[in-house]
């Protein structure tokens, strides 16, 4: 059921109306009695009045609840219904409010609040989800601690904090942190644990759970590591302990997001914590190990510092993104997970800053917070925290960190509160860094360069587009990482971050004997466009010589943008300079074979129309198909005679292990293997299907078959050996829309919609099967418009099950004003075809409607 009808106005809040609670709340009890239609929740909670509030009106939000009982001090009371909750008359001093209401966890599919997957009762209260539970002050800056009492006969029941007791169909938790609603976790169910144990470096013990159904136990131990050296690694870096003796993880089927940070309870979507080798791939572990590292690192960033509202999610989100990153670079490689960020920050998170949804990390008005879980606030958020690292340096970044947790644990704080920590520690002024905050867009920093007498001189120029509800930007402060080097290739300046704070800036090099060539915004050291009229030939030298990381690969990546864009513009023939530099490197044993795999993988479809886009062209999606599809080719015949030599020196042997190492070189292992495959009828891979005793390397076969329309046989047989595995099925969904051709993506979709195991209500299952049309560049954007056509109907049909996932499968639309004006008509056509659904959710409603009006 959706909340609203909403096709009329919205409401919208902003960050400007921000008031306090009129109210402290000093302790909140539930009773919880299970039933999956009828679940009573009882709540006994204490209210003082704040004797400086503006406002004592007593409002507790409340949707989808039926309200069974009032009572204020043991007295019956008469609330008034009102739109989003209840409002009451109460005493002018502390009081304790009692309620009863009812729910029906089985019948709620949009998985917010207290639902049911697979028989077993979960909930999942961020942002806004608690007010399905109960009648509460739902919002972030009302902190308070509870007890909680589960009564029920499932055999396992779990809330926040730790255990107090249990009986025969009771158990009672309490957690004695304060915290707000949107923290507050239940699950109960069958349920089996994986345990674990870490000692904290205080000497604590902590007991350690991972809690999933009957036959997944075997897939927790990866994730018991990955924890474990999550809060090892916290207490090395941060100097941060864990503060409970419990830290429970659950696994749950239906799931809107990867997981989520609940006090000592964390809940997370089965893809993002159930491992095994011969069912995930390296890129699981990877992710599985980052996502574990994030909800562990919010139970300071975001539970002990929660956000004052929600217009500072950044505050929490930001920071735990940019720690998860630190984290995976120490544990893996840290310019390899520079590189991998970098590319996703351009593949989700430029496209919406240069679109209608750009909003600034921190937006300033919302209709549905839900809508604002994006890569700007996640993403952005944590790229603004590097480059304030950054300018700042390592040793003045930990000191404001150490002041940050000893000036605001316990509260709930704003990005005025984290800038002042970082103000005080350092004695500098960030007002003009705050602009990060509040200016959406990407900024564009277009370089000039001069050289005489032995001076070189970079004159940088930044603009920002305008973008929704900012027609006009200041300039920012920008740190430019800068190195240069020698004609013959030697570093003779190491890295320096230049300060840009101006909208045109010169810096200045002297004593040189000769031009440089300059290796700009190392290691990606701000999120911004780069502009600057350079040659093939320098590109290949910093390919050759950059000593860092990043530039390096970036070198080979402006390289194969180059190479395509002229392909699609042009019609040139793919660049021979620049096979020959790919083959020099696929053969070059020194380097890491996970860079290989990395610059040896080219720029994605999408990647090459939003640089099309960037530079004033209109992207034509089959071009840009095509252009790929004969730059591999080219690729694959120049390296022909060497494809089998390679493939057989980059076989990882021996027992399946998940660390970076192997992970890397079987990357560049399925990387040959997709060229061969090209040339070879599928031979090799079909030999690798048949004896992979992984998933990665079943995986990457698989694909590269049906990549060469060579895997039908295969496809089947994955399909026979693993339809009871819910993740693995997913993988399949998806591979075969991935892989589909143009004029078949959508058709293909199409009839994976209409397979028994396709479903409307698993997530996981929707976004395998929508998520995979909407990122086939050309499938999706075929000039039939079956792939818009297909997405938007079931957007239609999913919107009544699960807005928020329809709200956020909506923004594969986002990019649709920089195509032809034919795909545009059809986007729009399919856009106001979704507005018009009538009951349409407040969330949907929103994302289109921001769509269409920019
Ligand atoms: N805070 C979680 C993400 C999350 C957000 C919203 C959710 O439901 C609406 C669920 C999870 C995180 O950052 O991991
Ligand atoms: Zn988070």
């Amino acid at each position: 059921m959706n909340d609203a009808a909403p096709n009329a106005a919205p409401q919208t809040f902003y960050l400007k109306d921000y008031k306090p609670f009129g109210y402290e709340v000093e302790s909140v009890k539930l009773t919880f009695q299970l039933s999956p239609n009828a679940t009573k929740v009882h709540s006994a909670i204490r209210f003082t009045p704040k004797a400086d509030a503006e406002d004592n009106r007593f409002f507790l939000h409340g949707e989808q609840l039926s309200l069974i009982s009032a009572k204020i001090d043991g007295t019956p009371v008469t609330a008034r219904l009102v739109d989003g909750g209840l409002e009451c008359d109460v005493p002018g001093r502390s009081f304790l409010w009692e309620a009863e209401v009812e729910i029906d966890p089985a019948a709620n599919t949009a998985l917010e609040g207290l639902y049911m997957s697979n028989g077993m009762y979960c909930t999942q209260c961020e942002a806004e989800g608690f007010r399905k539970i109960t009648y509460y002050p739902d919002r972030p800056d009302v902190m308070s601690t509870f007890t909680v009492r589960i009564e029920g006969d499932e055999p396992v029941m779990l809330s926040n904090g730790n255990p107090t007791g249990a009986g025969e169909g009771w158990a009672e938790w309490h957690d004695p942190w304060p915290k707000p609603a949107y923290l507050f976790a239940l699950v109960a169910g069958d349920l089996v644990n994986h345990p674990g144990s870490f000692t904290t470096k205080s000497g604590k013990d902590v007991e350690l759970n991972i809690w999933v159904r009957p036959g997944d136990e075997g897939k927790c131990a990866f994730g018991m590591e990955a924890l474990k050296k999550s809060m090892k690694w916290d207490e090395d870096v941060y100097g941060l302990e864990y503060d409970l003796d419990l830290f429970n993880i659950v696994a749950v089927d239906d799931f809107n997001m990867g997981a989520m940070e609940n006090k000592g309870l964390n809940i997370f979507n089965s893809s993002c914590v159930l491992a095994s080798p011969e069912t995930s791939t390296d890129a699981n572990f990877e992710r599985i190990e980052a996502i574990i590292a994030h909800e562990y690192f919010h139970n300071w960033t975001g539970n002990r510092i929660t956000c004052r509202d929600w217009f500072q999610l950044c505050l929490k989100e930001g920071l735990t993104v940019f720690r998860d990153a630190q984290f995976t670079a120490d544990m893996r490689s840290e310019p390899v997970k520079r590189i991998e960020d970098v590319i996703a920050l351009r593949a989700r998170q430029f496209p919406e800053d240069g679109g209608p949804l750009a909003h600034p990390p921190r937006p300033e008005e919302f209709q549905e917070i839900n809508n604002f879980y994006t890569a700007t606030v996640y993403e952005k958020g944590a790229e603004v925290i590097g480059m304030l690292k950054r300018l700042v340096g390592d040793d003045n970044y930990y000191k404001a960190l150490n002041l940050y947790f000893e000036r605001h644990d316990g509260q709930a704080c704003t990005i005025e509160d984290w800038l002042k920590v970082f103000e005080d520690a350092t004695g500098r002024d960030l007002s003009q860094f705050k602009l990060w905050y509040s200016q959406a867009g990407t900024p564009r920093v277009k370089v000039s360069e001069d050289y005489a007498d032995g001076t070189y001189t970079l004159t940088f120029e930044q603009s920002t587009p305008p973008t929704p509800g900012q027609p006009e930007k200041a300039p920012r402060v920008i740190p430019m990482a800068v190195g240069l080097l020698s004609p013959n290739g030697d570093e003779i300046r190491a890295t320096e971050v230049l300060e840009l704070t101006e909208a045109k800036q010169s810096f200045t090099f002297d004593g040189l004997a000769s031009k440089p060539v300059p290796s700009i915004l190392r290691e990606f050291s701000a999120p911004v466009i780069l502009e600057r009229e350079t040659t093939n030939a320098e590109r290949a030298f910093l390919l050759a010589h950059d000593t860092d990381p990043f530039n390096c690969w970036e070198a080979g990546n402006a390289l194969a943008k180059e190479t395509r864009v002229a392909m699609v513009l042009d019609g040139a023939a793919p660049d021979a300079a620049y096979l020959d530099a790919l083959e020099k490197l696929v053969r070059d044993d020194e380097q890491d074979p996970a860079f290989r795999a990395l610059v040896l993988s080219p720029p994605s479809q999408s990647d090459i129309a939003q640089t099309l886009h960037e530079r004033g062209h209109t992207p034509d999606p089959q071009k840009i198909y095509d252009a790929a599809e004969t730059f591999t080719q080219t690729l694959a015949q120049q390296l022909e005679t060497s494809l089998p030599r390679l493939y057989a020196a980059t076989t990882v042997e021996g027992p399946y292990v998940p660390d970076a190492d192997g992970a890397g070189k079987r990357a560049l292992n399925s990387r040959i293997l997709s060229l061969l495959t090209r040339l070879d009828g599928g031979e090799q891979a079909a030999r690798q299907y048949a004896s992979a005793d992984n998933m990665t390397q079943q995986y990457a076969a698989l694909a590269a078959l049906m990549k060469a329309e060579k895997g039908e046989a295969q496809s089947k047989a994955f399909f026979e050996q693993w339809q009871d595995d819910r993740l693995v099925m997913d993988k399949w969904f998806a591979l075969q829309i991935a892989c589909a051709a143009p004029e078949t993506t959508a058709a293909t979709a199409k009839e994976l919609t209409q397979h028994p195991l396709f479903s409307m209500k698993n997530p996981n299952r929707f976004r395998a099967v929508m998520g995979a049309l909407a990122g086939n560049h050309a499938g999706f954007h075929h000039a039939s418009g079956a792939g818009y056509q297909l997405l938007a109907e079931n957007l239609i049909a999913l919107d009544s099950v699960n807005p928020q996932t329809t709200a956020r499968m909506c923004a594969a639309f986002q990019t649709w004003k920089r195509y032809d004006s034919k795909r545009q008509a059809q986007i729009q056509a399919e856009l106001e075809r979704i507005l018009a659904t009538s009951g349409l959710s407040r969330d949907t409603h929103e994302m289109v409607s921001r769509m269409l009006s920019a």
